[in-house]
């Protein structure tokens, strides 16, 4: 019987914190999962955020099928890491059937006819009404015995709700293995990035699949197939924040402005960026502050004027004419502290959602530090230095 447990562990003692999907109102979404669903072991994808599982689809299962679980018994693991028993975040994998010795993580019985395999697990309807340019994205591993042939794994993807599920979007799942792939080593996890076909533009029937075959012939190599941090939306992209006050220090009592830009610059096939948050918590040495918002590039913000600190959702479309960028501009008028020593630092933070990957996160964050002054100096003629 092929049974392959490196470092598997049942009798795990361990917290999870149960992180749920979410959904965001107010603008075009798709689809994220995390899979993060608390189970330890055995617990069958289809108990898990409207997933459902598909028996003999392209064949005949078995009596002792290998099935779909959400579980961390096979870790989801940010790549390229490798392979790991639980440690408490859950992945979507093919493991054996209770009868074969349960979920165990990404490996499968193929003892035989007996545990002869042809399962797809099915995702809920998705909605990409409003969006075009959509990425699908996944971390993964797979290999089975032959990669692309005899046990695999392979995504198919539905654009008619599940209805039919055309071979021009099946494609094939493989990943390298740490180490050789020879059923004792790890899956080496993996990013797995696909940019739809129009077809999936402004679709409210969308599903996407994961087929996964072994056929029963005795022979496999683990490990099978497992899927976690799956993503339907704007793909990669890059937003960034700008802030600064035009001034190199702050008087206390005075009047100080700063300007905090949100920007997307135009990038070819990029997409329409939903949702984002721009936050900005003012200091303690700030006061009175009250904000506006103006955008450019088909830009939303909320205009304001509204006072205290900013925590505003905004849109910044992928805007290709003049000036080549989409951006929110807010600017804040704030008094500094009569009591206020030492510096000011006020920082504003733009953030995506989870339907969006932002590639460089050193551009999020900005930051304007300014020493405080006493007024002393201006009656000593300094009156008019910024
Ligand atoms: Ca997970
Ligand atoms: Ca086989
Ligand atoms: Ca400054
Ligand atoms: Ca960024």
């Amino acid at each position: 019987m092929l049974r392959w447990t490196p470092s598997k562990c049942l009798s795990l003692a361990f917290s999870l914190v149960i992180l749920a999907p979410m959904t965001q109102a107010g603008g075009p979404n798709a689809f994220f999962d995390n899979f993060n669903n608390g189970c330890a072991s055995n617990c069958l994808a289809d108990t898990w955020n409207g997933w459902s599982i598909q028996s003999n689809v392209g064949g005949v299962d078995g009596a002792s099928p290998n099935n779909w679980f959400v579980s961390c018994s096979e870790e989801g693991i940010l790549p390229p890491g490798c392979g790991s028993s639980c440690i408490g975040d859950a992945s979507l994998h093919i493991g054996s059937d209770p009868g074969g010795g349960g979920d165990m993580g990404a490996d499968f019985n193929e003892t035989g006819a007996i545990n002869a395999t042809y399962k797809r697990v099915v995702s809920p309807v998705i909605s990409t009404v409003g969006r075009s340019n959509l990425v699908l994205s996944f971390d993964f591993i797979a290999f089975g015995s032959a990669a692309c042939s005899d046990d695999r794994a392979q995504l198919q993807l539905s654009t008619d709700g599940g209805a039919t599920w055309p071979v021009g979007f099946h494609y094939c799942l493989t990943s390298t293995c740490c180490g050789a792939c020879n059923g004792y080593s790890q899956g080496q996890w993996t990013r797995y990035l696909l940019s739809l076909p129009a077809a999936f533009n402004n679709n409210p029937n969308v599903r996407v699949g994961f087929h996964w075959r072994n056929n029963g012939n005795g022979s496999g190599t683990n490990p099978s197939v497992a899927i976690d941090d799956i993503r339907l939306g704007g793909g990669e992209i890059d937003v960034s924040i700008t802030k600064t006050n035009d001034a190199a220090q702050l008087v206390p009592g005075s009047t100080v402005t700063y300007t905090i830009v949100a920007k997307k610059l135009w990038e070819p096939f990029s997409s329409d960026v939903y949702n984002l948050t721009v936050a900005d918590t003012f200091p303690a040495g700030l006061e009175q502050c009250s904000t506006t918002c103006t955008t450019i590039g088909g830009a939303t913000c909320t205009a304001g004027p509204f006072s205290g600190n900013i925590n505003d959702t905004i849109n910044l479309p992928n805007f290709f004419a003049h000036p080549g960028y989409s951006a929110a501009t807010y600017t804040s008028v704030c008094t500094v502290s009569a009591t206020a020593i030492g510096s000011i630092a006020n920082t504003a933070t733009v953030t995506v959602t989870q339907f969006d990957n932002d590639t460089d996160l050193s551009n999020n964050t900005a930051t304007d530090t300014d020493p405080i002054v006493a007024d002393v100096l201006l009656r000593d003629g300094f009156e008019g230095t910024p």
